[in-house]
C-alpha cells in the first residue's frame, strides 16, 4: 500500500545483496557510482546503486522520517497550553510544518524500492531507530522555545549538509525541510527572548529548561566519530558531508554566543574558548546516557511508541477510506474508457 516502489529485479544485485561473488559489470558500475559522487552529481532513483548504498539511505532516510514524526509528539502536548493565541498558531503550524516533513522523507525512502507500511512497522516493533532527543519530557512551556533554539537548532546544523547529499531525492526533500527547521528555530529563540524579558519566574524556566535539554541536544549528532559504525561509508558515498564531531562542534560554536545574547548559562562547566583551535571546548558527553536512550530505555521511549501505535490504529478508517475511494475512482475511470 502507499508504495512508489521502483525496485526493478536486479539478479546481480540480488547476487551481491546475498553476498554473493561481484561481477565484472558490477565492479564497472560501482566505478561509476564512485566517479558521479566525486564530480558532485546526483545519483538518481532510477540509477543502478550499490546495494549497501541503498540500505543504508533507506535506514537513515526511513530513520530519519520517524524522527520527524515521534518528533511531533513532545511539542504537541503543549498545542492545547500555549499561553496565546500568536504562540498556540505558530506551534499548530510547526507540529504540522514537522509531520509533512516525515512525509517527504517517507517519500524519498520509498523510491529505493521499500514500501512505507514496512518503514512504520519496524517504528511500531522497535525495530527502527529515531532520534534520542524525543525521548525526553516537555516539562514548562519554556521547553517549547528550547525544542526550537537548540533541538531544531542541532536539525539544521545536520541538514543543511544533506541537502548535499549524493542521494536526489533525499537532497532535494532536505532543501525544503532545512526552509522550514529554520523557521521553528527562529521561533524558538523568539519565545525564549520574550520570556527572558519578563519575570524572574520566567527567566528561571527558560534556564532550567536549557539545562534539561543542553547535552541531550549535544547528543543528536550521533556517537563520538571513533564509534560512528556507518560514518566511514556515508561520507564516502557522499551521503553524510561533515562527521558527528565536526558537526557537533559546529553547534557548540553556533549556540555559546546565542546563549549569552539570551542571557542564560549552557550546563558545562568546562566549556571554554580555545584560541589555538579556533573553537569552543566543552565537557565530556554522558554516552551511556545516549545508549541507554538509543536502546529504548529512555525516559519517555515507551509512551512514546504507545503513542505512535495508537495514532496509527485511530487513523485506520482514514487510510481505508482513502483506498477504497481510490478503488472506486479507478473503476469510475475503467467504466468510462
Ligand atoms: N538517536 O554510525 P552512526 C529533527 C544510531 S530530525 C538515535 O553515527 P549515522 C527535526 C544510528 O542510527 C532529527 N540513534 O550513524 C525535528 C546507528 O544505529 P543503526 C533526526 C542514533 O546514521 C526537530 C548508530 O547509532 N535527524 O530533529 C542517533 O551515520 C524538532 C551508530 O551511529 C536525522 O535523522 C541519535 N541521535 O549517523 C522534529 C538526520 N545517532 O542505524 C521535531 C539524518 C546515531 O546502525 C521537532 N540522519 N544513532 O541501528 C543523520 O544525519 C545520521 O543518521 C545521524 C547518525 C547523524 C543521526
Amino acid at each position: 500500500m502507499y508504495t512508489q516502489a521502483m525496485d526493478i529485479p536486479s539478479p546481480e544485485r540480488d547476487e551481491t545483496a546475498r553476498g554473493g561473488p561481484r561481477s565484472v559489470r558490477e565492479a564497472e558500475y560501482e566505478a561509476e557510482i564512485d566517479a558521479k559522487v566525486a564530480r558532485g552529481e546526483f545519483i538518481e532513483a532510477k540509477d543502478w546503486m550499490p546495494e549497501a548504498y541503498r540500505k543504508t539511505l533507506v535506514r537513515q532516510i526511513s530513520q530519519h522520517a520517524h524522527s520527524e514524526i515521534v518528533g511531533m509528539l513532545p511539542e504537541g502536548n503543549w498545542i492545547t497550553r500555549a499561553p496565546t493565541l500568536k504562540r498556540k498558531a505558530i506551534l499548530l503550524a510547526k507540529v504540522q510544518d514537522e509531520g509533512g516533513h516525515g512525509m517527504y522523507l517517507y517519500a524519498a525512502a520509498e523510491t529505493l524500492g521499500v514500501a512505507r507500511d514496512d518503514l512504520v512497522d519496524a517504528l511500531h516493533s522497535g525495530k527502527a531507530k529515531y532520534s534520542s532527543i524525543f525521548n525526553y519530557p516537555t516539562l514548562n512551556w519554556a521547553d517549547i522555545g528550547v525544542i526550537g533554539w537548540l533541538v531544531d537548532g542541532a536539525a539544521i546544523m545536520n541538514q543543511i549538509p544533506l541537502c548535499r547529499c549524493s542521494y536526489g531525492p533525499y537532497a532535494r526533500a532536505m532543501i525544503r525541510i532545512c526552509k522550514e527547521e529554520s523557521f521553528h528555530q527562529r521561533q524558538g529563540y523568539d519565545l525564549l527572548l520574550t520570556m527572558m524579558k519578563g519575570t524572574p519566574e520566567q527567566r528561571d524556566l527558560v534556564q532550567d529548561a536549557v539545562n534539561r535539554w543542553w547535552w541531550p541536544a549535544l547528543m543528536m549528532f550521533g556517537p563520538h566519530d571513533s564509534a560512528s559504525t556507518h560514518s566511514g561509508d556515508s561520507i564516502k558515498w557522499g551521503i553524510k558531508r561533515i562527521s558527528n564531531d565536526d558537526l557537533r562542534q559546529k553547534f557548540v560554536d553556533a549556540a555559546v554566543p546565542q546563549a549569552r545574547v539570551l542571557g542564560i548559562t549552557l550546563p558545562d562547566p568546562a566549556l571554554k574558548w580555545n584560541e589555538a583551535r579556533g573553537h569552543w571546548d566543552f565537557g565530556p558527553i554522558d554516552w551511556s546516557e545516549f545508549w541507554n536512550v538509543v536502546n529504548g530505555h529512555g525516559q519517555c521511549n515507551r509512551e512514546r511508541l504507545a503513542d505512535r501505535v495508537q495514532a496509527w490504529e485511530d487513523g485506520a478508517w482514514v487510510r481505508e477510506a482513502a483506498m477504497a475511494h481510490a478503488e472506486k475512482q479507478r473503476k469510475r475511470d475503467r467504466l468510462a474508457a
